[in-house]
């Protein structure tokens, strides 16, 4: 730790010496109006996200924080930008003033004030004139309280405290039971068994280690069962195995100002408390660990991008997004309670059906090493538990949204030659186990108790047997154009294994979303939508208010969205709406406010399903309108407010679609390609690792991205280029430049072949 600690100061000296990008970061910025982004305390995946923990009855609190509300905890496990419903809020303290007679009655305190925080930072003041400052390492968090001088301060830890849903879908945690002992030298460890949240996960259990460092002029531990009154327990020992029985303790203090130390550990209490010592030891002030966490983050991410603009929107928008993007998954490695093994661990994936289209992509340019990392722990996932998650929290695979995405993403980081201690072989393997294993429907998802959520694809049978997806299953359509998404990814791998007969198979069942396609239906005008079938033939659906949820044809987007989704066959779908000029008037249509008959336009920027569409105009040569389309949602539905993201950020996937419209490019995720745009700065830089970087400039443009965005000609590595898309190899495997020449007006400059469509 020492060592550590030396090396961290020493980079802090490097890090002041250029600059520190931390102030470009609002830890507020989309944590309202459903962006849900969390603004506690956190390391680049780590482990620990404390903060607070606002209670609104009837207002699920989805990352802890919401603007108003009483505080029920201040706690040290969150997730990012979720929705679905709440996960964790779990391992919590309470600051309490005065004589506390019934700790464990689901005490809250009000807030006096706005919270404010920065990177590694947080800080809250009660009701009751207590301030709160909160800053973590990876594994472990320091807590600073000021009670008001003259009064007595406590601390409450209530080991059975969640974050509770009220969307009442049957999504709400449970506390389990727990225990919680006090030792002689005031330091207190114990358990805590909690269930379900959004991924509808069974009983997991999390071990903490809490250290003050005042002397407690009191301390007691307690337990209440139902709605009862709290008994005080004896002998510092409080332990129940009872959902109905809470579990907590009670530290009275003189001091006016009290640290806290506190580790946590999916393993056991003792490594809870190596994690803490070793972290955050006795002694260390909550500054410090503020500025290594400050350091850390430039070091890590912030200054894998840098850039000659100086617009302090355009840079909090750049670094906030940068920042966001990192704080899911968690790096578990070493903290696995399920199985032991030399490979990486990597949890809390909500979900790679957000993240696949452009996050995991970003992802890889930005942390090389952690990627491979992650990329590792998926297949051992897949080697310890079965099959790969497509979302995964406390450990536990689910909810499957619509395919096995984990395929897509395994076989862009294949195509884009990660390697390293990746075992492709049993990466494969994995893959396979999705395409052809039904997973079993246990245990069963009451919102589509028809095939199982869990993991893997469950509409297998159907997919195999039809080649298409009957109503028998529900999100038929949309869960059919993924697996068909899903199997170009099998393609994509075993061609580079060797293995032909497979890529044969595959690329040929990559096709099969177009057994949905009905060429007669038609919508404002326009002919062919992917709509659900039967053994008997298409049945009826009205592309504009087709979309549903988890039991219907169609999972959040309409069949207009899902029409576009499987980008490997896009030459094929161009030539099913019909041909170049149709193709490009239904995209403007979805861009038109009030085609539908409604306000608003069809594209929808709230959600994932849509993210691609604004760029596939490259696909028939109008580069120019993904220009301007893409702009115009990236600079008019993000802002830099606290209700600054159209939409839940969903572990950052908002922010990386955001990030690649400042750089200029777009990925298709599953193969090489990057779709040009426009960049918005006249410089940035991005460090690839390895001594390697991307370098973009533009000249002519207004340097911001808000005018003179269009592309009047591109060189790549100083050479003239006239496609409108490039591969990995061409910028990034070995780094590379990217010059543009940016103009008010469009012009023609792409005359070189379309980006390709493998599978057509
Ligand atoms: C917060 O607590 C205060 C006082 O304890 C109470 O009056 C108020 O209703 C509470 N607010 C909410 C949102 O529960
Ligand atoms: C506390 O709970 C954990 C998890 O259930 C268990 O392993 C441990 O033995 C319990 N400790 C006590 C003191 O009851
Ligand atoms: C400590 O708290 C317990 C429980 O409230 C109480 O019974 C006991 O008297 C207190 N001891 C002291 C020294 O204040
Ligand atoms: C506290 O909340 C729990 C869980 O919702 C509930 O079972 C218990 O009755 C509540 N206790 C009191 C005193 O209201
Ligand atoms: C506690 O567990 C029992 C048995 O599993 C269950 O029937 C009951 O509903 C649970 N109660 C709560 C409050 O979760
Ligand atoms: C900074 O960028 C924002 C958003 O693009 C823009 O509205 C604003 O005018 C820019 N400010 C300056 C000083 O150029
Ligand atoms: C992930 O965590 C492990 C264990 O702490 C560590 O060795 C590894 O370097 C971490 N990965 C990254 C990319 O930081
Ligand atoms: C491709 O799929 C079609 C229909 O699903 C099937 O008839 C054909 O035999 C397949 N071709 C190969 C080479 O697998
Ligand atoms: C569609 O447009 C592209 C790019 O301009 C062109 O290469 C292609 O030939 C066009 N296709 C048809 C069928 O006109
Ligand atoms: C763009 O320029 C090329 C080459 O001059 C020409 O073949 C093509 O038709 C032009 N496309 C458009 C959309 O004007
Ligand atoms: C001040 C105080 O009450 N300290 C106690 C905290 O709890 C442990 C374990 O019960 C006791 O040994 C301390 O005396």
């Amino acid at each position: 730790m020492r060592q550590a600690r030396i090396l961290t100061g020493a980079a802090l000296v490097a890090v002041s010496a250029a600059e520190d990008l931390t102030q470009h970061v609002d830890v507020f910025m989309g944590t309202e109006g459903g962006g849900n982004d969390f603004p506690g305390a956190v390391r680049p995946f780590g482990m620990v996200k404390l903060g607070p923990d606002l209670l609104v009855s009837g207002t699920d609190s989805y990352s802890g924080y919401l603007p108003n509300g009483n505080f029920s905890g201040f706690s040290m496990m969150h997730e990012q930008g979720t929705g679905g419903a709440p996960k964790y809020g779990t391992v919590s303290q309470l600051p309490l003033i005065g004589d506390i007679s019934d700790p464990l009655s689901n005490i809250t305190v009000s807030r006096s004030g706005s919270d404010s925080g920065s990177v590694g930072y947080y800080k809250a003041q009660t009701g009751d004139g207590v301030k709160v400052e909160l800053s973590a390492s990876a594994k472990a968090g320091i807590y600073r309280y000021t009670f008001p001088s003259g009064s007595k301060g406590n601390v409450l830890v209530d080991v059975s405290h969640v974050l509770p849903s009220f969307r009442g879908q049957g999504l709400g945690q449970n506390y389990e039971g727990g225990n919680i002992t006090i030792f002689s030298d005031g330091h207190y460890e114990g358990a805590g068994v909690y269930d379900n949240g959004w991924n509808e996960a069974p009983d997991w259990t999390i071990y903490f280690c809490g250290y003050f460092d005042s002397a407690a002029t009191n301390n007691t531990t307690y337990t209440a069962t139902g709605a009862g009154k709290s008994v005080s327990i004896p002998g510092g020992v409080a332990s129940s195995t009872s959902n109905s029985t809470r579990v907590g303790g009670l530290f009275s203090f003189s001091d006016s100002e009290v640290t806290s130390r506190v580790g946590i550990s999916w393993i056991s209490n003792k490594q809870a408390c190596n994690n803490v010592n070793s972290e955050i030891p006795s002694g260390t002030e909550l500054e410090s660990v503020v500025e290594d966490a400050v350091s850390e983050w430039n070091e890590v991410v912030l200054s894998k991008v840098t850039t000659s603009n100086t617009n302090t929107t355009s840079l909090s928008l750049l670094y906030t997004s940068l920042y966001f993007m990192h704080l899911i998954p968690t790096n578990q490695t070493g903290e696995n309670p399920y199985w032991s093994s030399s490979e990486p661990y990597y949890q809390d994936i909500f979900t790679f059906w957000d993240l696949f289209r452009c996050s995991t992509s970003l992802m890889q340019v930005l942390q090389p090493t952690s990627y491979e990392e992650q990329i590792r722990s998926l297949i051992d996932i897949w080697r310890n538990v079965g099959y790969m998650p497509d979302a995964r929290s406390s450990n536990y695979n689910g909810r499957t949204q619509g395919g096995s995405n984990a395929d897509n993403i395994l076989a862009d980081a294949y195509v884009k030659g990660v390697r390293g201690s990746v075992d492709w072989n049993d990466g494969y393997k994995a893959m396979v186990k999705d395409a052809e294993v039904t997973p079993v429907n246990y245990p069963v998802d009451w919102m589509a108790p028809d095939s199982s959520t869990h993991e893997g694809r469950s509409a297998l049978p159907d997919w195999l047997k039809y080649g298409y997806i009957t109503p028998t299953y529900s999100r038929a359509v949309s869960r059919a154009v993924e697996y068909a998404y899903n199997d170009f990814g099998l393609y994509q791998v075993a061609s580079g294994l060797g293995e032909t007969d497979d890529a044969t198979k595959y690329l040929n069942r990559s096709r099969n979303w177009r057994n949905h396609w009905n060429p007669d239906l038609t919508s404002l005008g326009f002919s062919g939508f992917v709509v659900p079938r039967d053994t008997s033939g298409f049945i009826d659906t009205d592309p504009l208010t087709d979309t549903g949820y988890w039991g219907d044809p169609y999972y959040e987007a309409s069949s207009w969205a899902y029409s576009f989704a499987d980008v490997h066959d896009m030459k094929h779908i161009i030539e099913l709406m019909g041909g170049n000029e149709t193709f490009v008037s239904r995209l403007d249509t979805m861009f038109t406010d009030g085609a539908s008959g409604s306000s608003g336009t069809i594209f929808d920027s709230t959600n994932e399903p849509m993210f691609n569409l604004p760029y596939l105009y490259n696909y028939v040569g109008r580069q120019d309108l993904a220009v301007s389309r893409s702009r115009k949602v990236a600079k008019e539905d993000y802002t830099t407010g606290v209700s600054g993201l159209p939409g839940n950020s969903d572990a950052g996937a908002m922010q990386t679609w955001l990030l690649w419209n400042m750089i200029g490019l777009y990925p298709i995720t599953g193969q090489t390609t990057f779709l040009i745009h426009s960049p918005w700065f006249e410089s940035m830089t991005i460090d690839l690792g390895n001594d390697k970087s991307l370098k973009i400039t533009s000249a002519g443009g207004d340097g911001n991205g808000d005018t003179d965005m269009y592309v009047q000609s591109l060189k790549v590595n100083g050479k003239a280029w006239k496609k409108n898309w490039l591969t990995w190899d061409d910028i990034f495997a070995q780094g590379g430049t990217l010059e543009f020449e940016l103009g008010p007006t469009a012009v023609n400059w792409t005359t070189g072949e379309l980006p390709p469509s493998p599978a057509s």
